[in-house]
């Protein structure tokens, strides 16, 4: 059985991550690292809990000989408009701490998940059908620590062994944990502000079309690119993997079928905009389906009729 370290687990991804893997791997093979936020209840709870910042080198070997870890989930990383105002943190977490993963993996014979970024691209990419092997030269401080992630990643699996493999996470939806500081938060935010208060105040221009996807598609992308079978792996770091393409327009349409008084008006946030506009519009994940069998279950129509039943149910309990 895997022994299991996520890196960043009360964050958006890997609050729910965690919980997948303990289902999968069994509560005590999958260790949490938490920081400074305080994890819930549950995580805290079903499996075991450590504090594990990956800028510390010794207190992250330390918890990996402890408990004999051999796969290492690390999501830890600023996302793209908060790295925008703190470059410095953002290359120190993105960048410094995957170093400090990688050596720790190399040493222990670890497995390393990486979740690179639709961010890794840049406004001299092809934006429509975004290849897997394509021009990569980000503008923002968030693509770079992602570029240098990817490229860090293939180095230890060519120069170590170290088994490194990733993905390029779209914007991800979900409805338990709430991102922060991201360019594609608003595909979140619009569900609580529609269930809410049926009004939303758009930071991105109609027409801003941004790939994206459910959570449950991206724990399946995680755990499914380091389930693969290594000998049909031709690229590592990282596979494009989208599930869906819309501009803010029309996910306003799609909430509105169900919630027909909810508005949206636009206030145009010009640093998330310009991130936003140097990302693709939509993805070509062809690598990633014919490596890996890549396959996402949710599109748009169903997504939102789970997002508005799940936060609905929560806003009724009056746990909004
Ligand atoms: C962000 O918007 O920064 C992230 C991402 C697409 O990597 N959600």
């Amino acid at each position: 059985m895997k022994k299991i370290l996520v890196i960043g687990s009360v964050g958006q991804i890997g609050s729910e991550l965690t919980m997948k893997l303990r289902d999968i791997y069994g509560n005590d093979n999958v260790v949490a690292g938490i920081r400074k936020t305080m994890p819930s209840e549950e995580l805290a709870n079903s499996g075991p809990l450590e504090t594990v910042d990956a800028t510390n080198i010794e207190q992250l070997a330390q918890v990996v000989k402890k408990y004999n870890i051999d796969t290492i989930y690390n999501l830890a990383a600023l996302l793209s408009a908060v790295a925008e105002a703190r470059p410095q943190a953002a290359w120190n977490v993105g960048v410094n701490g995957l170093y400090n993963v990688l050596e720790v993996a190399r040493e222990n014979k670890c497995s390393v998940f990486f979740p690179s970024s639709i961010g890794a691209f840049g406004s001299s990419t092809p934006l429509d059908n975004t290849p897997q092997d394509t021009i990569q030269r980000p503008g923002t401080m968030y693509g770079v620590t992602k570029v240098t992630g990817e490229l860090l990643s293939d180095y230890y699996y060519k120069r170590f062994g170290v088994d490194t493999r990733g993905v390029r996470f779209p914007g991800i939806i979900s409805n338990l944990t709430l991102p922060g500081g991201g360019t594609t938060d608003y595909a979140v935010e619009i569900y609580y502000e529609a269930v809410k208060n049926k009004k939303f105040t758009c930071p991105l221009a109609k027409g801003t079309f941004l790939d994206m996807m459910y959570m449950p598609d991206a724990l399946k992308a995680a755990i499914d690119i380091m389930e693969a079978d290594p000998s049909k792996l031709k690229h590592r770091n990282c596979f494009n993997v989208t599930a869906m393409s819309f501009d803010p327009e029309i996910i306003y349409k799609e909430i509105k079928k169900h919630i027909p008084d909810f508005v949206m008006e636009y206030n145009v946030d010009p640093v998330k905009q310009s991130i936003a506009d140097s990302w693709p519009n939509k993805m070509d994940d062809t690598a990633a389906r014919e490596e890996w069998g890549w396959n996402p279950k949710f599109n748009l129509e169903e997504m939102t009729i789970d997002m508005l039943n799940v936060i609905g149910e929560k806003f009724k309990k009056g746990l909004l």
